[in-house]
């Protein structure tokens, strides 16, 4: 029997049935409603946001989270799942749930008050509600301990100022997770679009998730009740605790994106006739394509472990980081290959993988950077902060 290219161990074996039927249906959403507009979108720098109610109603935002908010009380190798089979589509699709569901829903779930999540948690669930999430700040975003952005208390008010770039769906959002700097450490506060002093401004002329909204946020004076502001934790570790949540999402995206363009790259060079014969008959070209597919089957496994060890309560974050560290990297290697041996037809947007290779350079930048992910795998195995 022959094997399936992008599932050379059947690891889908491993799945239970629930988690299949998920994979089927967001696999079958990306074939027929992402991937005929993605290309154009991509071109056009436009976040294709007529997908949203479609994305809701399938219960991709907050999948996590429990059903009395509204929510699908999926597990996390279902979200894993849900990421994997969206970044086959593009990386921008796959960002806008993982900013909603890990970094906006969980938050004020985990975090917030029973008002909180009530207020907030079912009309994000149904897409009517968008949130974005700002820790990053101009200055330099690998080390969120020195945030400038602060929040000062005033009577029952807090008085937030300062700025935050690179905040994907900025533009589009209703709210915004703020992390500031208080006289008791950072804190999280939701800060709602139209408030007096609080502007987002859309960053243009990217090369990299064109179909991702990204920008940058400004807060002047904001003043906001003390109910706005997320009342059960305090220091970096509550930011850091979402950034676990994403990455972890993260670390089953790419393996979509290096799959698509390893589906792309095997038809391409079966029907490219050179020399007299296919370019896949040439022993040069399987090696590649043979490496590819045994880097993206290691990255399934290191992600469906992962997923494994965090629904057993079990996932630390050193492991999160190696995992996207690795997929990561994997990914932006396969696309950048696939992108070589399509040739110069590999420069267009027709064929998939510039597209998710350029995407994949803000994947491998955000939520820590290769970098900050090695260092923190070398801290664990050294006991030795070299930050
Ligand atoms: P450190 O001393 O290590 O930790 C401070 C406190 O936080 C706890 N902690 C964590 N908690 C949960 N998850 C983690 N991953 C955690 N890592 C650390 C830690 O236990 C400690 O708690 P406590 O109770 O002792 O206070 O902090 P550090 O200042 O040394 O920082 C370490 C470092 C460099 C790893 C951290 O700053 C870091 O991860 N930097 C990278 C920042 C980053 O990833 N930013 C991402 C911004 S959001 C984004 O990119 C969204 S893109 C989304 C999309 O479009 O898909
Ligand atoms: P810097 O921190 O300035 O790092 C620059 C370089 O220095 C990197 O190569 C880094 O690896 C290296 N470096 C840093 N420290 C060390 C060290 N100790 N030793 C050696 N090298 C080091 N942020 C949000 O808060 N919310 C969002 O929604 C969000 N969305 C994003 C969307 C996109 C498209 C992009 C590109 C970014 C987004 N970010 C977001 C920001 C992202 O998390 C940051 O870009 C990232 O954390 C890196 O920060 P920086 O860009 O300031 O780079």
């Amino acid at each position: 029997m022959a094997l399936n290219p992008n599932d050379l161990y059947d690891i889908r074996s491993l799945l239970s049935e629930e988690e299949r039927m998920i994979q089927d249906a967001v696999a079958r959403f990306t074939d027929e409603k992402v991937i005929p507009i993605i290309g154009e979108a991509f071109d056009q720098g436009r976040f294709p946001k007529e997908l949203v109610p479609e994305i809701a109603a399938m219960g991709l935002l907050g999948s996590s989270l429990p059903e009395e908010y509204g929510c699908a009380g999926l597990n996390g190798v279902s979200y894993g799942l849900i990421c994997q089979e969206l970044e086959r589509g593009d990386s921008g699709i796959r960002s806008f749930v993982s900013v909603q569901s890990s970094l906006c829903m969980y938050p004020i779930y985990a975090y917030g008050s029973e008002e909180q999540r009530r207020k907030y948690l079912p009309g994000m669930a149904r897409g009517e509600i968008i949130g974005c999430f700002g820790l990053t700040e101009p200055h330099g975003g690998s080390d969120p301990a020195n945030m400038k952005t602060h929040a000062k208390k005033d009577g029952g008010d807090w008085v937030i100022n300062g700025a935050k770039m690179w905040i994907t769906n900025g533009n589009l959002a209703d709210i915004a997770i703020v992390w500031a700097m208080t006289d008791e450490g950072i804190q999280g506060f939701i800060v709602e679009k139209g408030t007096p002093g609080f502007v987002a401004q859309e960053i243009k002329h990217k090369m990299s998730l064109r179909a991702s909204v990204t920008s940058g946020l400004f807060f002047d004076n904001v003043r906001i009740p003390d109910s706005q502001r997320l009342p059960n934790v305090k220091g970096l570790k509550g930011p850091l605790g979402c950034l676990t949540q994403a990455r972890y999402g993260i670390t089953w995206g790419p393996i979509g994106a290096a799959q698509a363009c390893l589906t792309e790259v095997v038809n391409y060079t079966k029907d490219r006739i050179l020399f007299g014969r296919p370019l896949a008959a040439n022993q040069a070209i399987q090696v590649k394509l043979a490496d590819m597919a045994r880097r993206i089957t290691l990255a399934q496994l290191l992600s469906l472990q992962l997923g494994r060890l965090k629904d057993a309560g079990n996932m630390q974050p050193t492991q999160v980081s190696l995992a996207k560290w690795n997929n990561c990297r994997m990914a932006i290697d396969i696309a950048r290959e696939a992108r070589d041996i399509l040739g110069g037809a590999g420069i267009t947007t027709e064929y998939c993988p510039i597209r998710h290779a350029l995407n994949l350079e803000s994947v491998i930048t955000y939520e820590g950077t290769e970098t900050v992910h090695q260092l923190v795998v070398g801290r664990e195995l050294t006991g030795i902060n070299a930050f």
